[in-house]
């Protein structure tokens, strides 16, 4: 037995100096220190019968010395592995003998998506897209939309201010009086974007959002034209006709204005959390341009008039892929998303 263990003891060491992989040192471990292992055979293969109680002491002694060495050179060639995968790690190099993680193919957002087939249709009908600056001057959000700086509507946006007096553009109408400016009439022109707002979120509000606004501006441009636009657009964002009812709507930068609602399509119009139990989904404000957001553009107003609206493009995804949580498309869950693969 004494030298049974000897043996075992330089073997071990022999193949563990081999051994590189976690996996081979797995497998010594099973080889010599398993219940059916080398150690276990040792004892099991020994007629203790025939030894006196002193040899009997000794080979307990040489066996469990033999098992504390074998657990420690096994801990430490491990330790040893696994250093040596982190200094690769952190050199940049990659354990090619390692199995592969495999690749997971990404896909657009269904937001993503949802603007990319809106900007082509507006697109086909000439209109040229404008995403706008996210930090904007009070001006372009405010003032120049024709609410100052003491107008009640203000409070209708609870706002991000920044320490240099800058915001975070709570809609996408900022952008147009910058187009205006920009581009004079006539113009066409859509203006996706993120907006946001410091108010508490529900299955419907959240503090980041995404517009679609759309702006047009012509000699003949009346409110039966906002009307033809929106249904041609609601026709070919679903493919499939959709109720929708339009009312008075208060926007100081629009007059009349109004509100577009959609039946909501999640419930069928029955009632449901998204819909808050009234069947229709506040959708797309929209209106003739205020004389006065005409003015700060420089546009001739004798000779133009304009429409806008502002599609709730966050709120439009959510009813055409049947979404019933606003907050589930900004949480980067992949259970989520990877049911979307954008259609390229
Ligand atoms: C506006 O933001 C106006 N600028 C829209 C407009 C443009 C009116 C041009 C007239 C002419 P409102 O605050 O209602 O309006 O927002 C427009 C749409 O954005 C809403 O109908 C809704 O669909 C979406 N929206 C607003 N707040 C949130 C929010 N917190 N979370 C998700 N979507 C929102």
């Amino acid at each position: 037995m004494s030298t049974n263990t000897e043996l075992l003891q330089n073997q071990l060491a022999a193949e563990l100096s081999e051994a590189r992989e976690p996996k081979d040192i797995e497998a010594l471990r099973v080889k010599y220190l398993g219940r059916q292992g080398l150690i276990a055979g040792e004892v099991r293969g020994t007629d203790f019968s025939t030894l006196s109680e002193e040899e009997k002491r000794e080979a307990g002694r040489r066996v469990s010395s033999l098992k504390a060495f074998a657990e420690a050179a096994i801990g430490e060639a491990r330790a040893k592995t696994e250093e040596r995968a982190a200094r690769a790690r952190r050199r940049g190099l990659v354990d090619l003998t390692l199995p592969g993680t495999g690749a997971r193919a990404g896909s657009l957002h269904p937001v993503t998506q949802t603007q990319m087939f809106l900007e082509d249709v507006f697109q086909s009908m000439g209109f040229r897209v404008e995403t706008g600056f996210e930090v904007e001057d009070e001006f372009y959000n405010f003032d120049a939309l024709n609410i100052p700086g003491d107008h009640p509507a203000r409070d209708m946006h609870d706002t991000f201010w920044l320490e240099d007096g800058r915001l975070l553009r709570t809609h996408t109408s900022a952008t147009q009086v910058r187009a205006m400016r920009m581009y004079g009439a006539p113009l066409r022109a859509v203006f996706p974007g993120r907006c946001f707002r410091n108010e508490a979120t529900d299955t419907s509000h959240e503090t980041t959002f995404h517009q679609f606004e759309g702006l047009m501006i012509d000699e003949d441009v009346t409110v039966a034209t906002v009307l033809a636009v929106m249904e041609a657009l609601l026709r070919q964002v679903f493919g499939r006709e959709v109720s929708v009812r339009l009312r008075p709507g208060y926007f100081p930068f629009v007059e009349p204005g109004f509100e577009l609602d959609l039946r909501c399509l999640i419930c069928g119009g029955n009632g449901c959390r998204v819909c808050k139990q009234t069947g229709w989904v506040e959708l797309m404000p929209c209106g003739m341009v205020h004389p006065n957001v005409l003015r700060a553009g420089g546009i001739d107003q004798d000779r133009y008039r304009g429409f806008a609206f502002g599609l709730g493009l966050t709120r439009l995804t959510m009813m055409n892929f049947s979404i019933p949580d606003i907050r589930l498309l900004g949480s980067g869950d992949l259970r989520l998303l990877d049911q979307f693969p954008a259609v390229l």
